[in-house]
């Protein structure tokens, strides 16, 4: 996955408060491994972010959806003094730093990252010393750890879509290829690129899974003749790689699924997002006795066992079975 981005935009009157309630979650998610404290300040930075007043208070958070005692206490903090007494012990803290830095390298999850530092390794030119280390996607993403942080500008997404179109096009033209993420939800940028694959000889109802078995592998042979330089790892269903529009284009991460076709629009709005917005629509399924998730929509039974998937042939129909007012994609940066 890409690195975890801020909610705030220009459109967000409280982008300070975002800004130091995203440190803080990725502090939590890196180094503390604190998922539940994660997942809290990022619910509290998408509310504040979506709020269409500039907060005043912690009191005036605090009547927010998500934002509790802790997170006021932190609101009135940075309303006082203009900073954050905990932010400013994690930025003394050089291990923590270090962790952090490390998990910017694509692979290496908050786990490896504390093993390396507790090895010594703390930098980034550490980890060229120290490839041994390493594992094969580990080092792909040492190899590209600048381009990787650059953010793909949307039209370059739209001149790799069409190169993965055409591509894909010339090899069978019933696939369908949707590019979902922070692309599909109109942003001007990326971290990078999420692509979702389907065939309509694919479907998990039939059984017939066994098809998909070459499908993806020759679909990446072909590509890796133009698009693709590098391959993370493949298998029957989930290609993540490295693509790069032309020698002097940088290089970009991009992952390809293939999903079965009855599965396909749960899985494109599962992979749209944004994050934030799956959990709550998720959320609105359980309410109403539906459990989403991204290979199928299910009713809950008074047991509480899921049923059989119910059909679905548009992301409209998601929304209807549950009773959620539909949201194009533009309205589901939360
Ligand atoms: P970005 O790449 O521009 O930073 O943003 P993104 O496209 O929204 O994020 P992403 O990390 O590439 O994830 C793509 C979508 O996958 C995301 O919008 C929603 C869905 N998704 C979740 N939970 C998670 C998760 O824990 N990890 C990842 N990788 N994706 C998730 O709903
Ligand atoms: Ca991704
Ligand atoms: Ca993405």
């Amino acid at each position: 996955m890409s690195k975890r981005k801020n909610p705030s935009d220009s459109t967000n009157l409280n982008a300070n408060f975002c800004d130091f309630l995203m440190e803080l979650a990725d502090y939590e998610k890196n180094v503390s491994r604190n998922i539940h404290k994660y997942n809290a300040y990022r619910k509290a930075a998408s509310v504040l972010a979506a709020h269409h007043k500039k907060i005043e208070s912690g009191d005036e958070a605090k009547k927010l959806n998500g934002i509790g005692e802790k997170i006021a206490k932190k609101i009135d903090e940075f309303i006082h003094t203009g900073k954050l007494r905990k932010l400013e012990n994690i930025h003394q803290d050089t291990d923590a730093q270090a962790i952090s830095l490390l998990t910017r390298v694509s692979g290496i999850g908050p786990v490896k990252a504390a093993d390396l530092v507790r090895s010594g390794i703390k930098s980034i030119e550490d980890l060229r010393n120290n490839q041994k280390m390493l594992n094969h996607h580990q080092l792909i993403g040492l190899k590209y750890f600048e381009d990787f942080e650059k953010k793909i500008p949307r039209s370059e997404i739209q001149q790799i879509e069409d190169n993965l179109k055409n591509s894909i096009a010339n090899m069978d033209s019933n696939f369908t290829l949707t590019i979902c993420g922070s692309y599909r939800r109109g942003k001007s940028e990326s971290g990078d690129i999420d692509a979702l694959l389907t065939h309509p000889s694919l479907q998990v109802s039939d059984g017939k899974k066994k098809q998909s078995e070459n499908m993806l592998k020759n679909l990446v042979d072909e590509l890796s003749k133009t698009l693709v330089t590098d391959v993370i790892s493949i298998g029957d269903t989930k290609f993540m790689g490295v693509c790069r529009i032309s020698n002097e284009s940088l290089a970009r991460r991009l992952d390809i699924r293939l999903v079965p076709h009855d599965q396909y629009y749960c899985a494109v709005l599962y992979f749209t997002g944004s994050d934030v917005f799956n959990k709550g629509m998720r959320a609105h399924a359980l309410e109403k006795g539906f459990t989403l998730n991204e290979y199928s929509l299910r009713p809950v039974g008074v047991t509480g066992v899921p049923g059989e998937p119910v059909p679905i042939s548009s992301e409209e129909d998601i929304f209807d079975y549950i009773d959620y007012p539909y949201k194009k994609p533009e309205e589901r940066n939360l």
